[in-house]
């Protein structure tokens, strides 16, 4: 690992910074409240064993829309988009216990697991007389189980996700991520001393859309071409931006638990606390994902569940300012921010001009879309009549989202859809 990479602004195509101007003056700053989501929600326990429904339920995009969904959710609680995030050490016996609710047969895959058992035998493909029915044992419609088991595989995030009628099933929901660690080193990536990173500072992005005319065609039972899907909704844990900076649990979106604001602390070097956040990310879609955090590179640790190293175990992680990220795959980055530039208010201001108020997008309530400390801590400056300042304490935000760029957008409309933010606090922490 290379503590000490700086943060840089790449050689960035000219569209890259119109989408990073136009984002930062219209980016609604979080509240207080929703400032700081910390530390991955996992679903954990003791005998690693997970009840989950696949169930029907109602999502919200940021346009107003409402979604019908399939999703998999504990079975003592409500629907929720996507599954609940599920946590394991790497080698144990897992045994998830699926429930079907839906008019359907549905099943569970967990790709990059061992031994994997369905009710007691190997799980396995299902086929009737037309051929193909399930890529692993189905619970029949509406009252159908399957205990599925399987040895959780090497440390690394993967997708757990539907095996039956994939390109719908998927598409309508069924999937979550399965967090694999290493056995003992819950704040490790990896089996890699290098992979350390802060437990506070863990996250996953779930990446997924939905073509809005597929779901109204299940939701009302039509018949739909699956082969002329059109997404118009690209998520982060099932939510769009700006609900992608919500915090998780947000009370106004109560079948979207999971946030995806990225809140560093700036390295602090010599200090063995001051470690690197991890991002966890995994495509739950049908295209490529180019998914670009601005202002940072990521380092990537770990791909599709294997640490990124040579032969003999030498250290072959890399910097990238784009991580694209395939159907099916994953990749754990390392995201460190450096204060490369010693910023001082007082002895060492970095100077950025405002842009005038005019410029700025403001209201309709006190909120100001626009922050005016990109260098963590100035002053506040001119704030329009009823705001009372921009940021919350001096914090910097950086945009984070797909660089296909009609996957930034919630129905064409940008900018929304696979996007979130990166929050940088100030060195001495964010008072609140
Ligand atoms: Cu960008």
């Amino acid at each position: 690992m290379n503590p000490t990479r700086s943060p840089r602004f790449t050689t960035a195509a000219p569209v890259v910074l119109a989408v990073a101007i136009v984002v930062a003056l219209t980016m609604p700053m979080p509240s207080a409240a929703a400032a700081t989501t910390d530390g991955l929600p996992c679903e954990a326990n003791s005998a690693n064993t997970f009840s989950l429904d696949a169930k029907a339920g109602y999502v919200s995009t940021p346009d107003g829309n409402s979604i019908y969904m399939w999703s998999y959710s504990s079975s003592t609680k409500a629907f929720q988009l996507p599954g609940p995030m599920l946590c394991v050490d790497s080698g144990v016996t897992v045994t998830v216990v699926l429930h079907n609710t839906l008019p359907e047969a549905t099943s569970i895959l967990f790709p990059g697991q061992h031994h994997q058992r369905a009710d007691g035998h190997p799980a396995q493909p299902q086929a009737d007389s037309t051929g193909l029915t399930s890529l692993t044992d189905a619970a029949a419609p509406l009252t159908g189980s399957v205990t599925y088991t399987f040895t959780a595989g090497s440390p690394g995030t993967y997708l757990y996700e539907s095996g039956t009628d994939v390109a719908k099933q998927r598409e309508m929901g069924l999937s979550g991520a399965l967090v694999v660690r290493p056995p003992g080193q819950p704040d490790h990536a990896n089996g890699r001393a290098d992979s350390a990173f802060d437990l506070n500072r863990e996250y996953v992005y779930l990446l997924s859309e939905v073509d809005p005319d597929l779901h109204l065609a299940v939701e009302r039972k039509r018949a739909f071409d699956v082969t002329k899907t059109k997404a118009r909704y690209f998520f982060i844990n099932g939510r769009s931006m700006p609900d992608t900076i919500a915090p998780t649990g947000a009370a106004w979106l109560p079948n979207q638990p999971y946030g995806s604001l990225v809140h560093l602390k700036p390295f602090v070097p010599g200090d063995p606390n001051s470690r690197p956040a991890l991002v966890r990310y995994l495509n739950a879609g049908s295209v490529n994902y180019p998914f670009h955090p601005h202002g940072n590179d990521q380092r990537v640790i770990t791909e599709d569940g294997q640490p990124v190293q040579g032969a003999g175990g030498s250290d072959a992680s890399y910097d990238k300012f784009l991580i694209d990220i395939g159907p099916g795959q994953s990749a754990d980055t390392l995201d460190q921010w450096v204060d490369a530039e010693h910023w001082n208010g007082e002895t060492n201001p970095i100077p950025v001009p405002l842009p005038q108020l005019q410029d700025q997008i403001v209201g309709p309530g006190t909120e100001t879309w626009f922050s005016e400390n990109p260098y963590l801590g100035g002053q506040p400056g001119e704030v329009p009549a009823g705001v009372v300042r921009n940021n919350q304490c001096g914090e910097y935000y950086m945009v984070a989202h797909s660089h296909a760029l009609e996957q930034a957008t919630n129905y064409g409309a940008s900018f929304g859809g696979m996007m979130t933010l990166v929050r940088i606090d100030p060195a001495a922490g964010c008072p609140s």
